[in-house]
């Protein structure tokens, strides 16, 4: 297992698209853990991407090119977790990503995690306006809004949700998580959101523990 782990990381930092593709798919033949392929393998490498981005070992398109060797190894991956659906419904979750934040990856992970786990999801995409999340939640009846975003510039406007959700006296219809990267439990608290979770199985957790 490890060293698949080693490899399904190292197709990411090499942005070798072709590779990631056939390491996931090697993934579901041999019947691994796919979320612990997806967590320690994949996501691993695409987070030293980021690093070596960072450190200026990287440019720009090659970050773009390692963020797209890892959509193809999740639009591999992403269908057999998908399991689940059918059962009745924990609760509705309306999730997205904050405007001004393109970034989906993790976003969409843990929309399919919440709907494997028998949540109904709908998943808004990315760079969503924060009236796009009330109206939507209101719409719905959501039980949660789950407000991603990747990016210190774009956090602000998971607390601008909040704001709208009190100005429309909705704000005691729904509940709200925040996560992404640059988000904290301080920062949830911070901006009076009901929680915060560091990864896909955090967040099930969490709106489990939650709803209803
Ligand atoms: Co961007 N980027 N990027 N990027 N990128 C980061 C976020 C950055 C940290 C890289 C770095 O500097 N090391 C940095 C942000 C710095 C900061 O603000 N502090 C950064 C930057 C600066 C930028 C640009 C501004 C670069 C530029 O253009 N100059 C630009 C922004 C564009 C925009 O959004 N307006 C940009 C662009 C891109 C790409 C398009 C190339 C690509 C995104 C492709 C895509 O998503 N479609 C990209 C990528 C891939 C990254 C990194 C390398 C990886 C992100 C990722 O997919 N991780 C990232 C570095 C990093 O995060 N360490 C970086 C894998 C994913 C599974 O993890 O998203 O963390 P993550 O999701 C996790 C948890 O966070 C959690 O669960 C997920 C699963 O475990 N989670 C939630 C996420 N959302 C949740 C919601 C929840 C609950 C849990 O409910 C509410």
């Amino acid at each position: 297992m490890k060293e698949h782990l080693d490899r399904c990381r190292q197709a990411i930092i090499d942005g070798d698209a072709e590779k990631s593709r056939e390491l996931a798919e090697l993934t579901l033949e041999k019947g691994m853990d796919v979320l612990e392929v997806i967590e320690k393998g994949f996501v691993e490498g695409i987070r030293e991407v980021g690093r070596l981005w960072e450190d200026g070992e990287l440019f720009l398109p090659e970050l773009v090119i390692g963020a797209d060797a890892m959509k193809k190894a999740m639009d591999v991956l992403q269908p057999s977790l998908e399991g689940g659906r059918g059962q009745q419904s924990l609760g509705h979750v309306v999730i997205g990503t904050i405007e001004g934040d393109i970034h989906d990856i993790g976003k969409t992970l843990v929309a399919t995690m919440l709907s494997a786990n028998g949540f109904a999801v709908t998943d808004l995409g990315a760079d969503v306006p924060v009236t796009k999340f009330v109206e939507t939640a209101a719409e719905k009846g959501a039980d949660w809004i789950a407000i991603s975003a990747l990016l210190t510039t774009t956090m602000p406007g998971q607390k601008k949700v909040i704001e709208q959700l009190e100005a429309k006296s909705l704000r005691g219809d729904v509940k709200v998580m925040v996560g992404g990267a640059p988000c904290s439990e301080e920062w949830a608290s911070e901006i009076g959101a009901d929680g915060y979770a560091g990864d896909a199985v955090a967040a099930v957790a969490l709106a489990k523990g939650r709803a209803g």
